[in-house]
C-alpha cells in the first residue's frame, strides 16, 4: 500500500493535511468549522480522496460514516447529522427526515447531492496502487453504492430517459447558480422565519439572499408534507431539473462501479450498470448538449424547457468521458480565449458561471467564483481528453490561488480584482479545497 506518502509531501500538501486533521470529528470530516458542522455527502467523497493519500483507514471510515445515513430505498442524504451543533441552519429538525418510512435511525436530511461515491471508490483504489487489501473494503460497500444508483434510475427518471432529476437547488451542490433564478420565477413562496447562521459567519453579500432561502425552505416544507415520497415529488415538485453536473457524476460513478464490479465478480450488477450507462451517455449528448452555447446545459423537466446557460457544471461531462473528441474540442474553446478565460486570459480558471453573462457575480457563491472541486473535475476531464495545456493551466491557477490565500471555500476569478485581495471568499480551512490540493500535488495522472 502506498500509504504515508505524506512524509514526502510538499509544505502545501502538509498544510492541507493539517486542515483535514483539524476538521476530522471521530469518523468523518466536516467541510468547515462553524459554517458546515456536519457530514456532507459529496464533500465527504472529495475528502476521502484527500485522506487516501496519507491515511487510507480514515478514507474508508469517511465512506462508511456517510453510508450510515443511507435510506432503506438506497437514497443517500446530503447531510448526515452524526453530531449536534447550533451553528447551522437548517438543522435536522427542519429537514425532519423521520416523516419518511424509508429513513434510517440516524438523523439525516431528505434531499441528496451529486453521486460521487462510485468514482471516489475507484480513486481510492487507484491511490492505493491497486492494493489487494482494498478488496474486502470495496466488497463491503459496493452493494450499497449500487443500490444508490438503482434508486436514481428507478425513482428519479420518470420518463425512463436515462437522465435523473434533482428536486432542490441544494441537491445540485451549486446552490444559487443563476440558472435557478428561472425556476424561482415559476412559483410563489410564503414568508418563512429564517434563522440563518451562515450570514453571521460569512460576509452576507457573498451568500444567497433571504429571498432565495425562502424558496429553499419552501421546497423542504413541501417534501415533508409529501413524506419525502419520490412519486409525489416527481408529480408535484415545482423544482424538477436534469442537471449536467449531477448526471455527469452519476455516469462517472456508473463507470467506476462497472470496473470495480468486474474485479469483484458482481456480474449481474455490472450488466445493469452498463444498460443504465449507455442510455445515460446517449441522453446527455442528445438532450443536454447545447450546440449554440457549446456546452452541456440544464433541462427544466417541470416546465419542459431547456435552460441554456453555461456554468462550470457544463464542462464536467469531460470528467465522465461523455462528449466525442470533436465536441470536447468545441467545449475547450471556452478556456482558450473564450468567455471563461477572458479574451486575453483575464480570468483564472474556472469561474462557476459564464463571466460574459449579465447574471455573473464574481464574489457571490455559485454565481461566479472559482470552486476547487469543480476545478479538480474539469482538470481530470481535460487530462482524459489529452488537452495538456488547458489541464496544466487549470491546475496551475488552482494551486496559485490556494498557495496565495489558503484553503478557502471559493475564489475570485478576475486577475485584476485579485490584485487588491488578500484572501479568498467564504469559509477558510475548507476541507475539499485541502483534500483536492493534496490530490493535485500528488496525483499520478499522466499529462
Ligand atoms: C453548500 O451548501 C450548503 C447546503 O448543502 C449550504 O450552503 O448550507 C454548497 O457549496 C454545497 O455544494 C456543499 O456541499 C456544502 C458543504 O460544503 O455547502
Amino acid at each position: 500500500m502506498r500509504n504515508n506518502l505524506v512524509s514526502s509531501m510538499s509544505v502545501l500538501a502538509q498544510k492541507a493535511l493539517q486542515v483535514l486533521q483539524n476538521n476530522w470529528k471521530e469518523g468523518f470530516t466536516i467541510p468547515c468549522e462553524g459554517l458546515y458542522p456536519f457530514q456532507w455527502n459529496w464533500d465527504s467523497g472529495f475528502i476521502a480522496i484527500g485522506w487516501a493519500h496519507s491515511d487510507m483507514d480514515r478514507a474508508k471510515e469517511e465512506v462508511r460514516s456517510l453510508l450510515k445515513g443511507q435510506w432503506k430505498n438506497g437514497f443517500l442524504p446530503h447531510i448526515v447529522f452524526h453530531n449536534d451543533s447550533d451553528t447551522y441552519f437548517p438543522g435536522p429538525e427542519v429537514h425532519a427526515a423521520y416523516v419518511s418510512d424509508q429513513s434510517p435511525e440516524m438523523k439525516t436530511s431528505g434531499i441528496t447531492q451529486p453521486p460521487v461515491l462510485g468514482f471516489v471508490l475507484e480513486e481510492m483504489y487507484h491511490i492505493s496502487g491497486g492494493d489487494e487489501s482494498m478488496i474486502p473494503f470495496l466488497s463491503e460497500v459496493y452493494d450499497r453504492v449500487f443500490k444508490n444508483h438503482e434508486y436514481f434510475y428507478s425513482l428519479r427518471d420518470p420518463f425512463q430517459e436515462g437522465l435523473v432529476y434533482i428536486c432542490h437547488n441544494w441537491e445540485a451542490g451549486t446552490d444559487n447558480t443563476p440558472v435557478w433564478d428561472f425556476i424561482w420565477e415559476t412559483f410563489e413562496v410564503p414568508d418563512y422565519d429564517l434563522d440563518r447562521r451562515d450570514t453571521k459567519l460569512i460576509d452576507a453579500s457573498h451568500r444567497p439572499t433571504n429571498k432565495e432561502y425562502q424558496y429553499y425552505i419552501h421546497l423542504i416544507e413541501l417534501f415533508k408534507e409529501w413524506k419525502y415520497d419520490d412519486k409525489l415529488i416527481a408529480q408535484h415538485s415545482p423544482f424538477l431539473v436534469q442537471d449536467p453536473l449531477f448526471n455527469s457524476m452519476l455516469i462517472a460513478s456508473n463507470q467506476s462501479l462497472i470496473k470495480i464490479g468486474e474485479r469483484l465478480g458482481r456480474f449481474e450488477m455490472v450488466a445493469r450498470l452498463k444498460q443504465w450507462n449507455a442510455k445515460a451517455v446517449g441522453a446527455m449528448n442528445n438532450k443536454l448538449y447545447d450546440s449554440k452555447q457549446k456546452g452541456y446545459v440544464y433541462y427544466d423537466l417541470r416546465n419542459q424547457r431547456k435552460l441554456s446557460y453555461l456554468s462550470s457544471s457544463s464542462f464536467t461531462p469531460l470528467f465522465a468521458g461523455i462528449p466525442s473528441a470533436d465536441r470536447a474540442l468545441e467545449i475547450v474553446r471556452h478556456f482558450q480565449g473564450g468567455s471563461f478565460s477572458g479574451a486575453n486570459s483575464e480570468n483564472f480558471l474556472c469561474a462557476s458561471f459564464d463571466p460574459s453573462s449579465a447574471y455573473f457575480n464574481s464574489q457571490k457563491y455559485w454565481r461566479g467564483p472559482i470552486w476547487i472541486n469543480l476545478n479538480w473535475l474539469i482538470y481530470k476531464g481535460l487530462v482524459k481528453y489529452n488537452f495538456k495545456n488547458e489541464a496544466e493551466q487549470i491546475k496551475k491557477d488552482t494551486l496559485y490561488l490556494i498557495e496565495k490565500y489558503g484553503f478557502y471555500e471559493y475564489f475570485e476569478p478576475s486577475k485584476e480584482k485579485n490584485k487588491a485581495l488578500d484572501k479568498g471568499y467564504g469559509g477558510n480551512n475548507f476541507s475539499w479545497s485541502a483534500a483536492l490540493t493534496i490530490d493535485l500535488l500528488t496525483n499520478t495522472d499522466t499529462l
